[in-house]
């Protein structure tokens, strides 16, 4: 990868991988212009090995010819009409070839008003068309019968490494950072483990992210392979190079070719894990060697994958409803110990039985309530003086009256002392001159990081030249992380506009006091 522009990983970004201008050479690429009389346009220069009949012969001829009538009769009735769906549309096809007639699977995509045509001879399938059934079935009552998202993704991984064989099978989860995790791994026996690792979000670019949005399969046959170029390089009707966004046989990019090199895979597929059109994960499929999955094979992958991004959805969303109606029953209870008392000192002793429920609400270790003068401490909390003073800071932090931090001993030189019982802080006002309030807190959580390779290393040095590069080294390399705790998750912080109702009730309160002592 050269460019003029400095080198850093956000370069990675701007590779344009979906008009590379070439393809994989385990099929052959026709772009057929729908309106010139379908003569083929552009095609791949492959087509003399796989057609019998050299690019230049073909570029110009009508699809009619190479085809027959009887089958481009069809073809344009029945297929030609549905490929604006953004499924693609694929047709058996017998193509005679130097005397003899070839099987060729033909896939069909529309790409900026051109008809793309990807012909890839039949082979010998792994899986017999009639199992297709058996699989799916299988898939369904085993991810039934599992208790958890982690071990639903370890049963989808091994019923994917079943149906394809592929040596690796890894089910690879995003953070909110694009950072990624093995959460799940099914491999053969002798194979190092992936399993915990993380990988940085540079590994998968986020044009590569939103491509593979749109296009949720996609396989490298073979990691060696020569790519094989399309002539002319523009297509007619755009004038621009051959969008190739949901080809099949897109040669992919070399800079993601060099770090295949570099892991030591020979074959690749990717089954994209989307939810309410975010990407969440990838089920990624490493082989050794050169390896050809067929396109019924690839579609049946495909059709598990959507239902297994769609259950484990379902799965997440029944887990948080549970969650999030624990979290409003604990506090309802809460504000209502102080709207319900008018006495300080009823306050005081019911926030003592209460005590674990105000600790459970935020998921704390400890927490400190200071109210009309006095501050309560329960659970693991730092000294009554640090807390005074922590709680002078976090008041003048909070926007709306509340502040929170999981790395507070970043943002508060002070907390280094006590970062091992409150390394996160959630702070919520009670008043609105903030002097009554509540902290939870949250003790350091070492963190271990397992990195495959360091993820700094990406942009390197080699005689006096700076060049981006995939990771030489994939060796585990270990990064610890102190100082945080686990961090606020945004349904505990789904809670705090029902809190703040305390507030409103503290300003009715002080006014009413007001006015009495006016009286
Ligand atoms: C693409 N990178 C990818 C893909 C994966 C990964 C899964 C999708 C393509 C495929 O199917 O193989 C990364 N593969 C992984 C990871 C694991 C894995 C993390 O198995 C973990 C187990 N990559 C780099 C750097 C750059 C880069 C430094 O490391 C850029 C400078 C680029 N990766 C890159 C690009 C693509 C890619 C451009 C898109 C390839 C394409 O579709 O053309």
């Amino acid at each position: 990868y050269v460019t003029d522009e400095p080198i850093d990983l956000t370069n990675c970004e701007k590779e344009p991988i979906h008009i590379p201008g070439y393809i994989q050479p385990h099929g052959v690429l026709l772009a057929i212009n729908p309106i010139d009389d379908f003569r083929i346009a552009q095609c791949s220069r492959n087509t003399e090995q796989l057609l019998g009949i050299s690019a230049e012969s073909l570029l110009g001829r009508s699809l009619e010819d190479l085809i027959g009538k009887t089958q481009f009769e069809l073809m344009i009735r029945r297929d030609l009409q549905a490929i604006a769906t953004p499924d693609l549309q694929y047709i058996n096809l017998t193509i005679s070839v130097a005397n003899a007639s070839i099987e060729f699977i033909g896939i069909l995509h529309e790409s900026e008003g051109m008809i793309l045509l990807e012909l890839e001879p039949v082979s010998e399938d792994t899986v017999p068309f009639t199992d297709d059934f058996e699989w799916i079935q299988t898939f369904f009552s085993r991810m039934k019968r599992t208790e958890n998202r982690v071990e639903a993704s370890q049963v989808a991984c091994e019923l994917v490494k079943d149906i394809l064989g592929y040596d690796r099978v890894m089910l690879y989860e995003f953070d909110d950072q694009w950072n990624g995790k093995v959460i799940a791994e099914a491999k053969e026996q002798g194979l190092e483990s992936f399993w915990g690792h993380h990988y940085p979000a540079s590994d998968i670019p986020r044009q590569a992210r939103e491509l593979y949005l749109r296009n949720w399969l996609r396989t490298i046959v073979d990691v060696g392979y020569t790519p094989v170029e399309i002539i002319p390089t523009l297509q007619p009707l755009t004038g621009k190079p051959l969008n190739l966004s949901l080809s099949v046989l897109r040669s992919v990019s070399p800079l993601h070719i060099e770090y295949l090199h570099n892991m030591g895979v020979g074959a690749t597929t990717t089954i994209s894990l989307i939810h309410d059109n975010q990407l969440w994960g990838l089920i990624t499929c490493h082989h050794n060697s050169r390896k050809y999955v067929s396109h019924r094979t690839r579609n049946l992958c495909n059709f598990l994958g959507s239902f297994f991004s769609n259950e484990l959805y379902q799965r997440q969303q029944l887990d948080d409803y549970q969650t999030e109606l624990r979290l409003r029953i604990l506090s309802a209870r809460f504000t209502e110990i102080f709207i319900g008392n008018t006495d300080v000192y009823q306050v005081l002793e019911q926030l003592e039985t209460e005590e674990q429920g105000l600790l459970d609400l935020m998921s704390a270790t400890g927490a400190a309530v200071y109210y009309q003068d006095n501050l309560m401490l329960y659970g693991t909390t730092p000294t009554s003086k640090q807390v005074m003073e922590l709680a002078g800071w976090l008041s003048a932090q909070a926007e709306d009256y509340t502040y929170h931090s999981s790395k507070l001993s970043a943002e508060y030189e002070p907390a280094k002392a006590f970062k091992d019982v409150a390394s996160g802080v959630l702070y919520l006002a009670l008043s609105p001159g903030q002097q009554n309030y509540v902290i939870w807190f949250r003790p350091e959580v070492v963190e271990i990081v397992d990195w495959a390779g360091n993820p700094a290393k990406a942009v390197i040095r080699e005689d006096d030249k700076v060049r981006l590069s995939p990771r030489k080294s994939f060796e585990k390399w270990r990064q610890v992380v102190e100082g945080t705790s686990y961090s606020w998750k945004s349904q505990e912080l789904s809670v705090l506009p029902q809190l703040k109702s305390i507030v409103r009730k503290q300003t009715d309160y002080q006014l009413r006091q007001a006015k009495e002592q006016a009286i």
